[in-house]
Parts: structure tokens; C-alpha cells; sequence
């Protein structure tokens, strides 16, 4: 069984959309293997997002992250869980994400796009041991 990472971001945990993100992602039928509300260090934040490290959004991407707290989780409950996941968040920028989609109905600003969620299959292994080490 395929497994891929979530974190539902700063913003979306301070707007009272947890529950609301989650239950998109249960109702489709993928259900959560592990999960919890964590507030990210800086070491982990850059860890995790080290594909963009020099990017000039990078600094401010970290900040963001480590602003308050996050939900960490893991979706299961089928083949290229991170592919169904991927769609269902919608494009980076909310501006041009579609509606249905989590940013298309609930985002408007790249900076603030609610969502993480791995975007390929080794990019989910990679990130659920940088999370839960015991689950990898
Ligand atoms: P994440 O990684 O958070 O799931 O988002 P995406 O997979 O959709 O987008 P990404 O990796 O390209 O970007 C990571 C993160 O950086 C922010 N960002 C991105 C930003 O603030 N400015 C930018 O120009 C870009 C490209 C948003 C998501």
C-alpha cells in the first residue's frame, strides 16, 4: 500500500480548516495512517523543504512553516496515493488552482496554500522519515 505525507499548513490550522482539509481527504477514501499537530523547527523546516534551498521564496517559505503549528500526516488507501492527493490539492498558486480542489476553493495567495502533500513516491518516503521515523 502506498503511502504519501501531508502537512496542513500554518495558515490553515490558524483559519479553522483542519477538520474541513481532513475530511476531503477520508470522504475520498484515503484514511490516515499517523498524524498530529507538531510546530516545526527550523532544522526540519529546511530539511524538508531543502529542494528549494537559495530559492529567493526560501527564507520566507521557513518562516511561514515555523509560524505556528502544522498538522503532519500520512495518507494511505491506494496505488499512488500522492498522485490523488496532488490533484485534490490543486496547483501551487491558488490563483490558478481549480475549483473543487482544496486551494481552488479555499486559497488565494502561493505564500499561504494551506496544503503540502509529497510529490512523488520517493519524495513521500524521504518525507515520512523525516516525520515518523518509525513508520519508515
Ligand atoms: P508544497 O511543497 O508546499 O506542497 O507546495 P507545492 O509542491 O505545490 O509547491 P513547491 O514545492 O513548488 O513550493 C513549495 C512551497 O513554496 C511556496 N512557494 C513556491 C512560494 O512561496 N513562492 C514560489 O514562487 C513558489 C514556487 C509555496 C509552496
Amino acid at each position: 500500500m502506498d503511502r504519501t505525507l501531508i502537512i496542513v499548513k500554518p495558515d490553515a490550522v490558524a483559519r479553522g480548516l483542519l477538520g474541513e482539509i481532513l475530511t476531503r481527504f477520508e470522504r475520498r477514501g484515503l484514511r490516515l495512517a499517523a498524524g498530529a499537530l507538531r510546530s516545526l523547527d527550523e532544522a526540519t523546516a529546511r530539511a524538508h523543504y531543502a529542494e528549494h534551498d537559495g530559492k529567493p521564496f526560501f527564507p520566507r517559505l521557513v518562516e511561514f512553516i515555523t509560524s505556528g503549528p502544522v498538522f503532519v500526516g500520512v495518507l494511505e488507501g491506494t496505488e499512488d496515493v500522492f498522485a490523488v492527493v496532488r490533484t485534490m490539492m490543486g496547483t501551487t498558486n491558488p490563483k490558478e488552482s481549480a475549483p473543487g480542489t482544496i486551494r481552488g476553493d479555499l486559497a488565494t495567495e502561493t505564500g499561504e496554500n494551506l496544503i503540502h502533500g509529497s510529490d512523488s513516491l520517493e519524495s513521500a518516503r524521504r518525507e515520512i522519515a523525516l516525520f515518523f521515523p518509525d513508520l519508515a
